[in-house]
């Protein structure tokens, strides 16, 4: 089967549910938008942040003079470690239960001008170390059972500020998006008797159409049921159920993977690519989650160029996700593309 030239559908075996690819439709015509690099610079300091050191935050809290990262607990907390506990399921249709939890918010470097790529491998590895040391901390209390780090990057995504920082949520019960993929991963191990992602990777390795880099710990593809139009998957290529496993030379990988991916990214518009970013991992219920095999995913919206993104709307919001661009189309893109950051070339 070409996939460039018949609209079909492709399965999403993590969450289940399918999109639909209509790769015809790239070739209506587009009056591409020239734009010039974006090199707006930011200050290395913004006396205005509240994410810079020494800076006061919302609530009165004064961030330290850190100089490498500093996690605090977010001043406006979507969750909070305690709550009554109650069941209203007096009527079958209108049910509520209690979540509790802990938001955090990490700040990646003291400078606020820099993002993940151009922070380069050895600082974004004090970032994997702290998201470790957090998983570690929140995932073994007793009132957590799932960590959930993230990042929010671009004002097109409702991040509110460029200082480079991420998020973590950690809650007493486990996400419906997680839990989906815990459900999927489970079944194909019971089935098939090996991990999903361990099967998928070596389907992915040994044809390399949507692979976009590789080191030794580490494959970064499109994934081939991608929603987003440069949509991208970070996959240890060791079964490991968290990021905690990884050893030294793993989390040194891991930076290397995210630096040169995030290179790729801001090049291939030439600004400070926005995006949602998330680790999945298993459960920190205290169990045995041997199917769990811990990835990242990376969900940009921007589409053809800086300024057209791509909105899930219309038939997306009311039946499914469809994309133009085929997954392995973007994987050629982002595979053409420098590693050298297009900000450190003259
Ligand atoms: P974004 O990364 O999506 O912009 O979110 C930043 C978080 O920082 C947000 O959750 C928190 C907000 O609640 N925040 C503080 O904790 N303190 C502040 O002084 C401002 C923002
Ligand atoms: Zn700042």
């Amino acid at each position: 089967m070409n996939f460039d030239d018949h609209p079909h559908r492709r399965f999403n075996p993590l969450s289940g549910e399918w999109v639909l690819v209509s790769p015809h439709r790239t070739k209506r015509p587009w009056q591409g938008q020239q734009e010039e690099p974006d090199r707006a610079t930011l200050p290395e300091y913004d006396e205005g942040c509240y994410l810079c050191p020494g800076n006061e935050r919302a609530g009165g809290a004064v961030n330290p003079h850190y100089d490498e990262t500093f996690v605090f607990t977010n001043d406006f907390a979507a969750l909070l470690p305690e709550g009554p506990d109650f069941h209203d399921n007096d009527h079958h249709l209108l049910r509520a239960e209690p979540e509790t939890g802990v938001c955090r918010v990490i700040c990646y470097s003291p400078r606020h001008d820099l993002n993940m790529a151009r922070l380069g491998v050895e600082r974004v590895k004090k970032v994997v170390d702290v998201w470790c040391r957090e998983f570690k901390e929140l995932g073994s209390r007793a009132d957590i059972g799932y960590v959930q780090i993230f990042e929010n990057r671009g004002a097109i995504m409702g991040c509110s500020n460029p200082h480079p920082h991420g998020q973590i949520w950690a809650t007493s019960n486990m996400p419906m998006l997680p839990a989906a993929e815990d459900q999927r991963q489970l079944a194909h191990l019971q089935e098939r008797d090996e991990c999903l992602l361990c099967c998928y990777l070596k389907r992915e390795l040994d044809g390399g159409e949507r692979l976009v880099l590789e080191n030794d710990s580490f494959a970064v593809l499109v994934p081939f049921w991608a929603t987003w139009p440069f949509e991208t998957m970070v996959l240890p290529k060791a079964h490991m159920g968290s990021i905690v496993e990884m050893d030294e030379k793993q989390r040194g990988d891991l930076a290397d993977a995210l630096v040169r991916l995030g290179s790729r990214y801001d090049n291939l518009f030439q600004t400070s690519f926005p995006y949602s970013m998330g680790i999945h991992q298993q459960p920190t219920d205290g169990g045995e989650h041997p199917h769990w095999h811990w990835h990242m995913h990376f969900y940009p919206p921007l589409l053809r160029s800086r300024s057209v993104k791509k909105f899930m709307v219309g038939f997306e919001m009311m039946a499914m996700p469809q994309r133009d661009l085929t997954p392995e189309a973007a994987a050629v893109r982002l595979r053409d593309l420098s590693e050298i950051h297009y900000l450190e070339t003259v």
